[in-house]
């Protein structure tokens, strides 16, 4: 695909600019953002994404799932758009830049095309996709699932937090279930393309400014609950307990040797874990925790899941509790689509950046959306690699020129589609 020939670059300052206002809400003391899905904070950066948006000439529409689509109209509207995007949601202690930089360089770019009157042949969207982290409602992606068809709306609305409160209510209470059925099918894309941090430490132990996304590793979330007995911590003997917490400690330990044993590309987390009656002498009656578990090949998650199978129930039987469990979530490894990896690789080249093809270790919506349109994603490095953390930190330089060649690639999309009578 030949790259556009345009002098349009984007105006870094204004896009900086515009992802420190952002960070303002939900900002925390250590200089990170907690802005959980569907909560208030959630729906004011909505509010304040949909107005900038509306400022730039797009009209905004937003379906049952709440993502909202920024358009621009471009010379043949009949024709299917070009989407750029990714999350405005965070995690509990998020960074400033995991899924905002995709979405706020999409509005970077639209502001971009509005200055120099640059009119595209296809019309040209910004998507905010709902419930990307899956840190309140799991799992995660859920949004874009819905709309790629993984997932039932119904099932969506059905998830609940950890408080008890479901997706589908939260989601009415923000106030942006909105008119348009949440699917491909009605929402078609000719192309997306996601601009991310890394969150992973080979970018820049490369010194590379681009990297060309070319999948999104395979990804299984489990949910385990331990049920003992609970005890008085004084009058039990060792001997007499089923200690629901120690079970737990021992199977969380071979999540970590499952995933150790098929390293360096398998890795496994627990994240989450809750304890009952959490209380300081009570031996633990019952404790719920999750698994992550992710490998660029399917075939070992199979293998990683089997020797869990086998190892967890092991372990309840020797510490005299029983243990419920079972997989919530199975997202494949994603291959992204080769044209869209092409603009990706030569909208780089052209601007000189250093840049190498990689896999994602983090999910994206992209991994859902690449399965009913042509995807591909853009990184740029974050400090050391760290990410899931308010310290997560990306240079302004990087920043723009992901946006620059998220610019490049979109325009050269445009151009290539246009020649081509297509879409
Ligand atoms: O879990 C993930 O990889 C993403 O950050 N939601
Ligand atoms: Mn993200
Ligand atoms: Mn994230």
């Amino acid at each position: 695909m030949n790259i556009a020939p345009t002098n349009l670059a984007i105006d870094r300052e204004r896009l900086w600019s515009t992802i420190m206002q952002t960070a303002r809400i939900g900002a925390t003391a250590k200089g990170g953002i907690r802005r959980l899905t569907l909560t208030d904070l959630d729906a004011a950066v909505r509010r304040w994404f949909i107005a900038a948006c509306e400022e730039a000439g797009c009209t905004v529409r937003i379906d049952e799932m709440g993502n909202i689509f920024a358009r621009r109209p471009g010379r043949d509207n009949s024709r299917l758009p070009i989407a750029v995007g990714s999350h405005l949601d965070t995690q509990p202690s998020g960074g400033k830049y995991d899924g905002v930089i995709g979405v706020l360089s999409g509005l970077e770019l639209i502001r971009t095309l509005n200055n120099a009157a640059y009119e595209t042949t296809s019309p040209i969207e910004i998507v905010n996709w709902t419930n990307e982290e899956g840190s309140r409602f799991a799992p995660a992606m859920l949004s874009s699932g819905v709309y790629a068809g993984k997932f039932t709306r119904d099932f969506a609305y059905g998830r609940q937090d950890r408080d008890g409160l479901a997706f589908g209510e939260e989601l009415r209470r923000i106030g942006f279930v909105g008119s348009e059925p949440c699917g491909a099918a009605h929402h078609p894309l000719a192309a997306f393309f996601e601009l991310h941090i890394e969150q992973g430490p080979i970018l820049e132990a490369e010194k590379k400014v681009i990297g060309i996304v070319t999948g999104v590793q395979g990804m299984r979330w489990y949910e385990a609950t331990v049920t003992g007995t609970d005890a008085h911590a004084g009058s039990t003997p060792m001997s007499l307990r089923a200690d629901a917490l120690l079970a737990a400690a021992r199977m969380i330990e071979a999540v970590h040797r499952v995933a150790t044993r098929h390293a360096p590309l398998a890795v496994g987390t627990v994240g989450l874990i809750e304890v009952r009656p959490n209380s300081r002498n009570v031996i633990p009656g019952e404790c719920f925790f999750t698994i992550d578990f992710r490998h660029p090949e399917d075939r070992v998650l199979d293998e990683m899941e089997k020797e869990l199978g086998t190892a967890l129930p092991a372990i309840a039987a020797e510490t005299s509790v029983t243990l419920a469990w079972q997989r919530i979530w199975n997202s494949p490894a994603v291959h992204f689509a080769p044209e869209c990896i092409g603009a990706v690789r030569e909208a780089a080249a052209a601007r000189g950046y250093p840049a190498r093809e990689i896999v994602s270790g983090a999910g994206h919506d992209s991994a859902y959306v690449a399965a009913v349109a042509p995807t591909a994603m853009i990184f740029v490095p974050c400090e050391k690699g760290i990410s899931h953390n308010e310290l997560e930190k990306a240079e302004p330089e990087h920043v723009a020129a992901g946006a620059d060649v998220l610019l490049q690639a979109v325009l050269s999309m445009d151009s290539h589609l246009a020649e081509q009578g297509r879409a």
